[in-house]
């Protein structure tokens, strides 16, 4: 039977440690039922970069190997390319990219090391897949090195209008390059559309039908597969007893009020100073709510060694301030702002011991917290999703007050729409949300997107 070789930034961990994210909980799932190795970086940078050990540790019939990178590496190839320049680009903010040769050249460097040490461990009959914006360069490198397995790609972010992408010095040869890949998958059916775009517009392809089209004497599938979360497993650590313990201290701190729930990690791509001040508008705009509806945003820090997000959360502190200021009685506090995480499971509490799920990122590939917010709901009292149009989640969970994140009033009023929504229309919506959850989950994703890529080739 063949091996499955993923190929993501990050890799692991293998065991279900209740703090892992949807990904590797989809990854890990497949891998362990085909076998198979796991590569990427160790998260490490020392002197000798790719060109140090290969890390191996076998967990069960899984392998995972890691590889450090230099400090250079780290500056040009991580923080340059990936971090200030495709980060931005892809999320459809040109204004924030930053746009240097170096961080280029890193990139591709990188690519072409990774690939230098991944081809060796790929045997005959494996099928490669390769994740994310890291290593769009990844599969043509190891084409060069007379690698003819199967290899896909998936994109877990937005693929954005070749109208912004082309704005991307060198877009064409990235897209090019892109077309080694056997197929190429995304998060929703506008991403995919727009890939084949920038292929028949800006690399005068052809598009074959199906999903399919032809450039550079390649032909790529190109589809979305939109990723799912292991709903069903979601469902019952709501019902753990980490999770009874957090809706607990929620209904407690609560007494009777009702709580809004934002989980993002910090970034501005999730549109928190909006949804901040779309909360600030519900209650100018519908003071019953005052002293009664908290928000709660719940906000790790990411990528804090980048000036743009240490920006956000100043202002996102400024803000919260603001508003409890303006608002704040004694026994009511309006936003609660956490700058910290929380084990998985407990997670999965404070979500089921909130009103209205607020998830309103400016653009987004997917967001799995607006299916996590789902499927930790009870059937008998659901609460309600409010979700912004540019999340990939939008394209399938249509029974969510979808919402434009840019308009307070907006927000404002799908807010109070859910705050005073029957009980039925809840369980009506949130039912047909939960069933498709199950139905289109994390195995199904996986299993869709390998099964195309063995008819592909
Ligand atoms: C990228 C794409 C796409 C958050 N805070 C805590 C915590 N989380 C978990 C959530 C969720 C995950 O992190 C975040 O996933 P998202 O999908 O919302 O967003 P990104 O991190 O930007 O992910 C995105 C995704 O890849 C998958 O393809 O959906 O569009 O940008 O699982 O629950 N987990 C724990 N504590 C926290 O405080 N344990």
């Amino acid at each position: 039977m063949s091996r499955l070789v993923v190929v993501s930034n990050r890799v692991g961990p293998i065991k279900d440690s209740g703090r892992a994210g949807g990904l590797a909980v989809a990854l890990v799932d497949t891998l362990k039922a085909m076998g198979g190795v796991w590569f990427g970086w160790s998260g490490e940078v020392s002197d000798e970069g790719t060109f140090g050990p290969l890390q191996q540790e076998k967990q069960r019939n899984v392998l995972l190997q890691q590889i450090d990178i230099t400090p250079a590496d780290y500056e040009e190839f991580y923080i340059g390319y990936a971090n200030r320049t495709l980060w931005p680009v892809l999320h459809y903010r040109l204004d924030l990219a930053d746009f240097d040769r170096r961080f280029e050249d890193g990139y591709r460097r990188v690519n072409e090391r990774f690939a230098a040490r991944l081809g060796p461990e790929i045997r005959e009959d494996d099928i490669v897949w390769v994740h994310d914006y890291h290593f769009f360069g990844l599969g043509a490198q190891l084409r060069a090195m007379d690698v003819h397995n199967p290899i896909a790609f998936f994109l877990h972010v937005p693929f954005p209008a070749p109208e912004i992408l082309a704005a991307l010095p060198n877009a064409d040869a990235l897209v090019r390059r892109m077309l080694a890949y056997d197929l190429v998958g995304f998060q929703t059916e506008r991403d995919a559309s727009n890939f084949r775009r920038f292929i028949i517009e800006e690399l005068q392809g052809e598009d074959l039908g199906g999903g399919r089209v032809k450039a550079v004497g390649r032909v790529v599938h190109a589809r979305a597969y939109p990723i799912g979360i292991d709903a069903e497993a979601y469902s019952q650590a709501a019902y753990s007893p980490d999770a009874r313990r957090h809706i607990a201290r929620v209904e407690k701190l609560l007494d009777g009020r009702h709580q809004i729930i934002g989980v993002d990690r910090i970034d501005y791509s999730k549109g928190l100073p909006e949804r901040f001040r779309a909360f600030e508008r519900l209650l100018e705009d519908y003071p019953e709510n005052r002293g009664l509806v908290s928000l709660m945003q719940v906000a790790p820090p990411s990528r804090s060694e980048l000036d743009a997000y240490a920006d956000i959360r100043r202002e996102l502190e400024g803000l919260a301030g603001h508003i409890n200021g303006r608002f704040a009685d004694l026994d009511w506090t309006p936003i609660r702002f956490l700058t910290r995480s929380f084990p998985r499971r407990s997670l999965a509490g404070i979500y089921r011991a909130s009103k209205v799920g607020l998830v309103t990122p400016l653009r987004d590939g997917m967001n799995l917290v607006a299916k996590e917010y789902i499927a930790a709901q009870r059937a008998e009292d659901p609460g309600v999703l409010v979700l912004s149009r540019f999340a990939g989640a939008a394209e399938r969970m249509t029974e969510a007050l979808i919402v434009n994140p840019h308009s307070s009033e907006e927000v404002a009023a799908a807010l109070q729409t859910a705050l005073t929504m029957p009980l039925e229309e809840r369980r009506e919506r949130w039912q047909a949300m939960f069933d498709r959850l199950c139905v289109e989950d994390a195995k199904a994703w996986a299993n869709t997107l390998l099964k195309d890529l063995r008819a592909a080739v």
